[in-house]
């Protein structure tokens, strides 16, 4: 099957996202826009893996989970890949501190390379694909997408767990299926310490 792990978002800022996007989406220029419901950050696409490789995987991102605590992204502004001038994916982007995600998606790719699973090869940039180009956009286009969507907020993504998903790529577009869930549950490092510091 094909896989990612990533992260799934609550239905306020899915919304919020779509009621954003909605007057440049209203333009028809050829782009392939992400259902609302299909709106997630992609942690590690793993591709096509064995039912071997996905009880690797769940093994190993059982501990990941149980060494990094829960924390928070606000989702806001967007951008697209690789230029305003040449977008070819439209995202909405998270505002700093990013460092819990980056540790969490180190980890991640860590215990997935221990595995046996290639490394990735582009830098970590957490973002929400919110739409892909599909042929020539009109001149700027880019730039008033990012424009749009600059300093909007679309709220914040608790992210409790992790999630691995079925991605089926079907006539209608892609189908994301959670297959299971990875609880975040921190170290309890500082909890320990806490108690023992007077
Ligand atoms: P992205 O668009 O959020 O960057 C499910 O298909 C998810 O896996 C997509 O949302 C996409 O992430 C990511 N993905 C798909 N194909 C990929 C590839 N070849 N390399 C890396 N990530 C990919």
């Amino acid at each position: 099957m094909r896989a990612f792990l990533g992260v799934g978002l609550p239905a306020g800022v899915r919304e919020a996202i779509a009621s954003a996007i909605a007057q440049i989406r209203g333009l028809h220029a050829p782009v392939a826009w992400t259902a609302p419901k299909n709106l997630h950050i992609t942690l590690n696409f793993l591709g096509e893996i064995s039912p071997e490789q996905g009880t690797l995987v769940e093994r190993s991102m059982r501990v990941v989970a149980s060494g990094i605590d829960p924390f928070s992204l606000a989702a806001e502004g967007g951008g697209t890949f690789p230029g305003a001038r040449n977008p070819r994916i439209l995202w909405v982007g998270f505002l700093e501190p990013l460092e819990l995600v980056r540790q969490l998606q180190q980890n991640m790719e860590n215990a997935l390379s221990g595995a046996g699973f290639p490394r990735e090869n582009r830098p970590f940039h957490p973002h929400i694909t919110v739409g892909r180009t599909r042929g020539a956009l009109p001149p700027a286009w880019g730039e008033r997408f990012v424009q749009t969507l600059s300093g909007k907020s679309f709220g914040i993504v608790p992210v409790s767990s992790f999630t691995l998903y079925e991605s089926r790529l079907e006539p209608g577009g892609a189908v994301h299926t959670p297959l299971c869930d990875f609880r975040l549950e921190g170290s309890g490092k500082r909890e320990t310490r806490e108690e023992k510091e007077p």
